[in-house]
Order: structure tokens, then C-alpha cells, then sequence
């Protein structure tokens, strides 16, 4: 069991110009300001090394390549690394990864306390679409920078606690939530880049989708008895505006800390996993209560499919 100040590192904007240098100077900044009020584990955004760059098409997708990073840590983020160890902290972070057989993936890594990786997750759900489309306001181009990711939702004990991560789109989705839930995840990360606007639907503007963001991550939280850090890289990037609203939220599904601002923004809560105990072993007691013979078309299809 593991009692400490949990901190989400929310970013604001990244433009096409930021160097990985200026931005890392940011993340090491928010990590002062976190181990000076006590935080121990540090979550950061998706892909916050870099602008939010699926929102532009290149005909030729090796023009992106310079968005990937080919490992980790590297020259540009080991002072993170250095700085976390020095300050006894773990922290979460999500980067584009280019593997060195070819492979893209959105990629976010967990960092014990003594600075080494011991959780790498590839992002499962893509959202929107691999080729340009006139038709949106603006583009969201993940399925053609990236693949599915390869990894699955795997957890980690690391520092006490069990931890796991889902990256932006995956929150949305309660298999995320319930198949972390059912490795006894205690504290679920998630980084994200939430255009503000649907690029689809002139009426979802940012009122809704701060709900929706909100909705998940509280309802994926209350139903697995979990911690919930969900992370946001916020503000306007290169004119394109990414909503804000990070939040901490308890294994009750309550908020216990929010982000005010779209600007990097340090949040923190207190965390007990002692806390993950009691729903996990009454109301979302699995082995009691979960009746898998009815679960079957879950992960045996994937579109609807309704009587004639
Ligand atoms: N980065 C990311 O996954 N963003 C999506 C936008 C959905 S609209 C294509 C999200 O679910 O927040």
C-alpha cells in the first residue's frame, strides 16, 4: 500500500518551432515545482515533445519522421531522466516512437523512481482518419502516422504501487478502463491532445467535450476502483486550439484536483492505494460478480450489430 502526493504535469501549447531542448526545460521545471510540494509520481501529456503534429497531412509520411524519437531516453530528454532520480520521483510521459524496424506508434513510457522505463504502451485506439479530408474543419491524421499499437493494457507494480496506461482516445473506451481493472490497476495514466472543436460536428464545441473527457476518465475510475491521472497538452498550437481541463480522480470516481489554466499547470492530490481496496472487493469484486458468459461479443466483434 502506498500512501503519497500524486502531480499531473499538464503542458501548454508546443509550435512547430519548439526545439525538444526548450520543451524539455518546461517538463523539468513543472518536476521542480512538483518535488517541491512532495509529489512522488509525475504524469505528463500524449506526444509532449512535440506540437500535436496529425493535425497536418504530408503527402510523403517520412516527412514526419523527425516528430519520432528512435529511443529513449536520448539526448534531448536524459536531463529529465537525471532530474526524476535526483528527485526520487517516478513520472509517465507519451512520445511518437519510429522502432528501429520502421514501426510508428504513439507511444508513453513509465520511469521508476531510480529512472528506468519499466512500462512501455503503444496507443490501441487511433482516432480519426489516414487520408487528407476537405470535408473536416481540420485534420486529425493519427491512423496514418501511426499503427495500432502492439502492446495491449499492461500494468506494472513499480514503487508500491500498480500502475498502467491508456493514451487520449483510449480513455473513451471502457475495455481500457476494465481490462487494466482487471490486472488490480491502482492508478491509471493518461496523456492527451483534445482538439477542441469536433471536426465533424459544428455543435461539439469545447462545453461538451470537457464533459465527455471527464465522464470517461470519472466513470472508468468509480467502476474499477482506481486512481485516474488524466492529462491534457492544452492551449493554441500553431493557431489550433487543444482543450484543457486536467484532473486527478479518486477510486470513488470523485475529482480531487483540476487544472484552471491552459498553460503548463502543476496539479496534485494526495493518493492512498488503500483507498482501491474497498470497491475492488465489494460493488467491483470480479470474481463475485462478473458474469463472463454474457461478456463474449465484446472481444469477438467490433461494429454494432442491430435486428432487421
Ligand atoms: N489525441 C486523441 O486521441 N484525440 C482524440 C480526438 C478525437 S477526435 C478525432 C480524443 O479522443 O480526444
Amino acid at each position: 500500500m502506498v500512501k503519497m502526493v500524486l502531480g499531473g504535469a499538464q503542458m501548454g501549447p508546443i509550435q512547430k518551432a519548439d526545439s525538444r531542448e526548450a520543451v524539455v526545460a518546461r517538463m523539468m521545471e513543472l518536476m521542480r515545482q512538483a518535488h517541491a510540494q512532495g509529489v512522488e509520481f509525475l504524469v505528463y501529456p500524449e506526444l509532449c515533445l512535440t506540437t500535436f503534429f496529425p493535425r497536418w497531412y504530408a503527402e510523403d509520411i517520412s516527412e514526419f519522421d523527425h516528430y519520432f524519437e528512435t529511443e529513449m531516453p536520448n539526448a534531448a530528454t536524459q536531463p529529465l531522466f537525471d532530474l526524476a532520480r535526483e528527485c526520487g520521483m517516478g513520472f509517465t510521459f507519451g512520445y511518437a516512437e519510429l522502432t528501429p524496424d520502421g514501426h510508428h506508434y504513439n507511444t508513453s513510457v513509465i520511469v521508476d523512481r531510480a529512472g528506468e522505463i519499466v512500462l512501455t504502451y503503444r496507443k490501441t485506439h487511433l482516432p480519426g482518419h489516414a487520408e487528407y479530408d476537405p470535408e473536416r474543419t481540420h485534420q486529425h491524421l493519427e491512423k496514418r502516422y501511426f499503427e495500432p499499437g502492439d502492446t495491449g493494457f499492461g500494468v506494472v507494480r513499480s514503487d508500491g504501487m500498480v500502475m498502467g496506461m491508456a493514451i487520449c482516445n483510449d480513455r473513451r473506451w471502457p475495455e481500457t478502463f476494465r481490462v487494466l481493472g482487471l490486472q488490480g490497476v491502482e492508478l491509471v495514466t493518461i496523456g492527451y491532445n483534445t482538439p477542441s472543436q469536433n471536426s465533424q460536428s459544428g455543435d461539439e464545441g469545447l462545453e461538451k467535450r470537457l464533459y465527455h473527457s471527464e465522464l470517461s476518465v470519472t466513470a472508468g475510475a468509480y467502476q474499477n476502483s482506481t486512481y485516474v491521472a488524466s492529462i491534457a497538452k492544452a492551449g493554441t498550437e500553431d493557431g489550433h486550439h487543444l482543450m484543457g481541463g486536467s484532473i486527478l480522480v479518486d477510486p470513488d470516481g470523485f475529482v480531487i484536483a483540476r487544472a484552471t489554466t491552459e498553460e503548463d499547470e502543476l496539479i496534485t492530490a494526495e493518493m492512498d492505494t488503500e483507498r482501491c481496496a474497498f470497491g475492488k472487493s465489494t460493488v467491483f469484486n470480479f470474481a463475485a460478480h462478473r458474469r463472463i458468459e454474457h461478456y463474449g461479443l465484446i472481444a469477438s466483434q467490433t461494429g454494432a450489430k442491430a435486428p432487421e
